[in-house]
């Protein structure tokens, strides 16, 4: 087991292997606690090595049972194994060939790291470095070889014996056992090996490619669940389809599995043509999923079959360039899902997740850049940032140069570096050349972390029917950056007229431009011609660079923009905006005791978006919902009362119930459905739509519209609108909210993922007898506490979707999670890593509330034995 030793890996570090590999045959033969695993790897000095030097393959946990060179045994002088290292002192000068065998135990393994089982299905999971609990093996992304699996196991324990590649041959063993080998004719990094070894069930289709080659397509399901893989399979072949003709990208072997498993520390993995997925983002069924299920099945699938080019074909050069592979890979999952269903929506969609969790890291102490220049752990940084700031990056790369020329860089990347391992700078490169552009500016964006503040002033001046526009960007300091160089930030911008069109935008000698400013320097100044009458600023449309930006907009101009901009991101952002204007300032007169502002700008907004809703109601339930409590806690950015947030926040709820009550009604009623359930966005918006409809119809806590909610969970025939009802229930206290969640519990009892829900409901009500109902939850018999999935609905919805709960003014909050942390720690290190990231706003707190979370993180910190990876994230979070 490793503890907290780790040395800091450093970018500037970076050294080719001074041994690489080109073949790698493994013979696995499976065994629940004794699994052994052959590896004869084919071993080449790297001729910009270290000429001489030992070779030194990674493991981790491993025990050598032999080892030979060229098929002789090495004496023990000529070597050293620790759990942690193989060290040859002196290995061949040419090309050799290596053989080691080790013993691994599957059931032991805890980490879901390496070989390990989940419910009786033997699996693997090698990003970023579990390749090495496997074998000894040089386990760095730059070292590609192509591999032969054999498996062999108990016919009767694992029938299904799956891996990387093509299958080429199977056969029968004595003793019952059996056999598979799979060929990946592709080179490819350690992190991408997989093997599968179960009794699963699996449902088949076909895709011919662009090409002509035929693939099959399987996905493996335990048995039973064969009946909700049909949505996955539908995503799957989409996302094929669509990846040739928007990215010209094929598929390249003759058969692509998914296999689904219930024991999985993230969304999935891009493993080549075997990729394994957490089953929450594979089964789906009307009445066990909801719209929001489905859809993240569908980008999911999408994203991992994406890999297949943007990640696998092009791998990464070292784990600093993961947003090389993860950001690029998002975008194009976020491009797919826009063409698949609203593109506007898709995008308001990505912004909120993107300053929910990505512009709260950059405020805190785990800021880090893009990409990276120091870990100490790897597995902590799959992060917002790589992830989400890494796709919108290149967003605003695509803005700066052009849609065409993003094009022909990302083809000649494509082109350019298969087969590579490549870097940040091979991907920049691409473009630059295919723009003519000077991108050392735009290359800041992976460098710095921190979100850019913009801030615009606006002045008309009606004689010379001109409008200026001034505008100032800022960085703060962030972890390790204490100084910072002016970013290039494109700016979106349109300017309305009275009548809510927009004006051409003309320069002061009259020109015409095209609708974005880019800014590159502290400061800058913008001039339009032809406004006698002042117009509104319509900025940073469609989201086109990820800042904090401060305008001088007043409130009306906000509704006005809500009601006319042409572009609907912003119309949403308008409203976003008027009410995080409205809560932090109605949460600073809560906590002073001072008089709260009157919202009537606000709710005639709202009344106005409420009527035009049936237009686009996926748009409009986007738009009537009023920005969460961490929303306005990041607004409001220091000193922060998770308390009067919730008040305010509240209240304005209940007001809009009262004013609005009978428009709510009215909605909710024409948007009954006239026909069965079906997950396309439109329906699904429809849904969305009625149900946050409903949510604020109820807000108020009226007796007679609970009991209308009551009934609507009864009859629900679907799990969008049965959960919807239910997460309106819970949230007042009373009969129904009980008797609600027991039917629920009652009706699902036997199928975890769904119960996951019905505990993430219950671990985000914000009343004070929560903590002790999350720990009532954790202890009843059917709650498996390794299980990540369990722990994420229960523990990590208490964490992150409770503010008011987590940060309980006694610390309790912060205890708990501390005391699971610690628990975890010694199984799953993994997962209690990401549970303790938490805490990542805790600096943010008023006093009294940071002393307590201070306190519980010290408590973390100052246990014995902790893992690398809560180490890391404890320490940084304390510096
Ligand atoms: N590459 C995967 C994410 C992933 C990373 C690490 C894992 O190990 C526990 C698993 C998955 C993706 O981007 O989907
Ligand atoms: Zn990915």
């Amino acid at each position: 087991m490793r503890t907290d030793q780790a040395q800091p890996v450093r970018l500037s570090e970076y050294r080719v292997a001074n041994h690489s590999v080109t073949t790698v045959a493994l013979d696995v033969a499976l065994d629940p606690t004794a699994t052994r695993v052959n590896a004869r790897i084919d071993v080449v000095p790297h001729p910009q090595g270290v000429a001489g030097a030992p070779l030194v393959f990674d493991g981790d946990d491993l025990v050598l049972v032999s080892l030979s060179v060229d098929g002789v045994a090495l004496p023990p002088e000529g070597f050293e194994a620790t759990p942690e290292r193989l060290t040859i002192f002196n290995p061949p000068a040419r090309a050799f060939a290596l053989e080691i065998e080790t013993r691994i135990n599957p059931e032991a393994n805890t980490q879901l790291m390496g070989l390990y089982r989940s419910s009786g299905t033997f699996c693997t999971q090698c990003e970023a470095e579990g390749f090495r609990r496997i074998t000894y093996f040089p386990d760095r992304p730059d070292v590609l070889a192509v591999y032969t699996t054999r498996i062999e196991a108990d016919r009767a324990l694992a029938p299904v014996l799956l891996g990387n590649g093509n299958l080429v041959e199977t056969g029968d063993l004595e003793d019952n056992r059996h056999f598979a080998v799979w060929h990946d004719p592709h080179p490819k990094p350690s992190y991408l090996f997989a093997l599968v070894g179960g009794d699963l069930a699996h449902v088949e289709d076909h895709f011919t490619t662009r090409s002509g080659r035929e693939v099959v397509l399987r996905i493996y399901v335990e048995h039973g669940k064969e009946g909700r893989c049909a949505y996955a399979m539908d995503a799957l072949k989409r996302s094929m389809r669509w990846d040739e003709e928007v990215f010209g990208c094929e598929y390249d072997l003759d058969i692509f599995m998914i296999v689904a498993v219930g024991d999985f520390n993230m969304g999935a993995m891009e493993n080549k043509g075997l990729n394994i997925f957490n089953d929450k983002y594979v089964l789906a069924l009307p009445d066990t999923a909801t719209d929001q299920d489905f859809a993240q099945i569908e980008a999911i699938i999408a994203h991992e079959y994406f890999h297949n080019w943007t990640g696998n074909r092009i791998t990464c050069r070292d784990w600093f360039q993961l947003c090389l592979k993860e950001g690029l890979t998002v975008f194009r999952d976020q491009e797919f899902t826009s063409d698949m269903r609203s593109r506007a929506v898709k995008r308001i969609a990505d912004v909120r997740l993107l300053k929910s969790a990505q512009f709260s890291e950059d405020a805190g102490p785990l800021a880090h850049p893009v990409r990276p220049e120091i870990y100490k752990e790897i597995n902590n940084f799959y992060t917002p940032t790589v992830y989400e700031k890494g796709a919108e990056v290149i967003r605003v790369l695509k803005v700066l140069i052009g849609a065409e020329a993003f094009k022909t860089g990302l083809d000649l990347y494509l082109k350019r570096h298969d087969g590579d391992a490549a870097t940040v700078e091979d991907f920049i490169a691409c473009f630059a050349e295919a723009s003519g552009r000077d991108l050392t500016q735009f290359f800041l964006w992976y460098r710095q972390s921190g979100t850019p503040d913009v801030s615009v002033e606006t002045h008309h001046d009606a004689v010379e029917g001109t409008f200026t526009l001034d505008i100032r960007q800022s960085l703060r300091p962030t972890p390790g950056q204490s100084m910072k160089e002016p970013m290039v930030i494109p700016l979106a911008i349109g300017l309305l007229g009275e009548d809510g069109v927009d004006r051409p935008l003309l320069t002061d000698d009259g020109q015409q431009v095209a609708g974005v400013v880019a800014l590159n320097a502290e400061r800058h100044r913008f001039t339009f011609s032809g406004h006698p009458t002042r117009p509104v600023l319509s900025i940073n449309r469609g989201f086109s660079a990820p800042i904090r930006l401060k305008t001088d907009l007043r409130r009306e101009d906000l509704a006005f923009l809500a009601r006319h901009d042409s572009d609907a991101y912003n119309r949403w952002q308008a409203m976003q905006t008027l009410a995080t204007q409205y809560l932090t300032d109605a949460s600073e007169a809560v906590r002073s005791g001072g008089a709260s502002p009157a919202p009537d700008i606000l709710l005639e907004a709202m009344r106005a978006a409420l009527a035009g809703s049936e237009q686009d109601p996926a748009f409009a339930a986007q738009v009537l919902t009023l920005p969460s409590e961490a929303d306005i806690a990041r607004e409001i950015g220091t000193n922060v009362d998770p308390s009067a947030i919730f008040a305010a926040r509240r209240a304005l709820r209940t007001a809009l119930a009262q004013s609005l009550g009978d428009s709510l009604s009215g909605l909710i009623e024409r948007l009954a459905p006239t026909s069965s359930y079906s997950p396309d966005a439109i329906s699904a918006g429809r849904r969305a739509l009625a149900n946050v409809a409903l949510d604020l119809l109820a807000a108020a806590g009226d007796a007679e519209r609970l009991a209308a909610v009551a009934r609507r969970f009864h009859a629900a025939d679907n799990m969008t609108d049965r959960l919807a009802a239910l997460a309106v229930l819970v949230q007042h206290q009373g009969s129904d909210r009980e008797d609600a969640l027991a039917t629920f519990e009652e009706r699902f009892r036997t199928d975890p993922l769904i119960l996951d829900k019905w505990l993430a409901l219950q671990a985000g009500i914000p009343e004070a007898g929560t903590l002790d109902r999350v720990r009532a939850l954790m202890s009843r018999p059917g709650f498996h506490a390794t299980n990540p999935n369990r722990l994420r609905s229960l523990v990590g919805s208490f964490a992150s979707l409770n503010p008011t709960q987590f940060n309980r003014i006694d610390g309790q909050g912060y205890d708990f999670l501390a005391e699971v942390v610690i628990g975890l720690d010694t199984r799953n290190p993994q997962v209690a890593a990401r549970l303790l990231g938490a805490f990542k706003s805790w600096r943010a707190l008023e006093p009294a509330r940071r002393a307590k979370a201070e306190a519980a993180l010290k408590r973390v910190s100052e246990t014995d034995g902790l893992s690398p990876d809560v180490r890391d994230i404890v320490d940084r979070s304390l510096a």
